[in-house]
């Protein structure tokens, strides 16, 4: 994959992807598809979306797990079902879609700084945000790491909130040992091709709450009670077949995934060690992670160049590396425009905005790739060095 570097050419011949799918065993999937085919059942919870269902609610220990088209209908109908309104509270640091979820409903989400360490939104900042129109809690496990979930409780008891969690991120995580999955009201899976385990496109809701898992599925299907009533407004949200089939196929491969994230992300915190100014970022030893994201942060006054520059350059010799997540929720629109402001209650994020990037790792990378990236990023780091004091001799 990778040629020795050449001027005129970038390192990687093929571009290297964050985000490039984990794809279990070939022959099991073509199978399933065989047995789909055979059985003419293609949706509307047939037999493989079922056990999917069955499997990731048994992987998370939680009672009750739907399954969905993706994750955004996921939080879209966790939210409504929550019967969220108004206001809610969530942070401006995650993908856009934990923000759209509402906005698409007119809630109006009131954006949330983040804690510096853990990047997960901050409880000594929400109670502020609390107005008389709030009536919930979005905490996002990002990159896996749990919410402080016992604070966020106390606060949302305290004031007759709603909490779910996006947890996008954090499948076979944990916080204080226990696996994501049952804290909160509900909580919210993605298994986009890009998560370590995809459906193709999929999602799910999680939660030990018989009567909401009742309204949800209800709402995934149009609100329909057995075949001719409709009891309420609902929506489309259901799992394909085919993705669950994708998804049975890959949870039998999901510890040779985790496995490959884990080796890779200690390469690169190895490899980039001691690089003044760049930081891979840590996993809390005591807990699960996936390690799906390999996030580095760059002090850009240490490091001699921005963490834009560090991309542009990465970039140039085909190793696509994401700003995850950058410009903050609040910079995007229709955040912008209606709190042109919000950047001021947000200093956190906007650091980190500015500050990290994802590396690409999971199992179509190799320690070969992995090991030209990180002689990439010494070489341009070395350079930006060099430049900036050119009478010195940098390491
Ligand atoms: N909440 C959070 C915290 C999330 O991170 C997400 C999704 C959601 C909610 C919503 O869940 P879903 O509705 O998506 O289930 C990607 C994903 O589309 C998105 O699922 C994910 N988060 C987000 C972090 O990343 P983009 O716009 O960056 O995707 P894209 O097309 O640029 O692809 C990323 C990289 O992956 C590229 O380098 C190409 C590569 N790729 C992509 C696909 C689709 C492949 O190699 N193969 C592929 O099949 O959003």
């Amino acid at each position: 994959m990778s040629r020795p570097a050449e001027p005129h050419l970038p390192s990687f011949a093929e571009p290297l992807h964050v985000g490039r799918p984990n794809i279990g065993d070939r022959d099991k999937l073509m199978a399933r598809i065989n047995q789909m085919l055979d059985n003419r059942w293609l949706t509307n919870r047939g037999p493989f979306v079922r056990e999917f269902e069955s499997k990731i609610a048994e992987y998370c220990q939680v009672k009750h797990a739907i399954a969905m088209c993706n994750g955004t209908i996921a939080l879209e109908i966790a939210i409504r079902a929550l019967g969220m309104t108004g206001e809610v509270i969530v942070p401006s640091f995650t993908f856009v879609a934990t923000a759209h979820a509402l906005q698409w409903q007119e809630i109006t989400p009131v954006f949330c700084d983040v804690d510096p360490v853990t990047c997960t939104i901050d409880p000594a900042r929400i109670e502020q945000l609390i107005t008389p129109r709030t009536t919930g809690i979005i905490g996002v496990h990002l990159w896996g790491q749990a919410c402080d979930i016992d604070a966020i409780d106390a606060i949302a008891r305290r004031h007759d909130l709603k909490v779910l969690y996006d947890a996008a991120h954090a499948l076979g995580c944990s916080y204080r040992g226990q696996v994501i999955g049952r804290f909160g009201d509900a909580e919210v899976l993605s298994f986009h091709a890009t998560k370590f385990l995809n459906t193709f496109e999929g999602g799910a809701v999680l939660t030990n709450n018989d009567a909401l898992a009742e309204r949800i599925r209800l709402m995934q299907n149009f609100g329909f009670r057995g075949h001719d009533t409709v009891i309420d407004i609902g929506t489309n949200g259901k799992m394909a077949e085919i993705c669950a089939v994708m998804g049975l196929t890959n949870l039998e491969s999901i510890d040779e995934f985790v496995g490959a994230n884990r080796r890779h992300h200690s390469q690169y915190r190895d490899g980039l060690a001691g690089i003044p100014g760049l930081r891979v970022r840590d996993y809390d030893p005591r807990e699960q992670n996936n390690h799906q994201y390999v996030i580095v942060d760059v002090d850009a006054e240490v490091a001699g160049l921005t963490r834009d520059a560090l991309v542009e350059q990465l970039q140039a010799q085909n190793v696509l590396c994401r700003r995850y997540f950058h410009p903050g929720c609040h910079r995007m629109e229709p955040y912008r425009s209606y709190f042109p402001n919000a950047g001021l209650l947000l200093p956190v994020t906007e650091a980190l905005c500015e500050r990290i990037f994802s590396l690409p790792t999971g199992t179509a990378v190799d320690d070969e790739d992995i090991g030209r990236v990180i002689g990439l990023v010494r070489d341009f780091t070395t350079r930006a060095r060099r430049a900036r004091h050119p009478a010195t001799r940098v390491a």
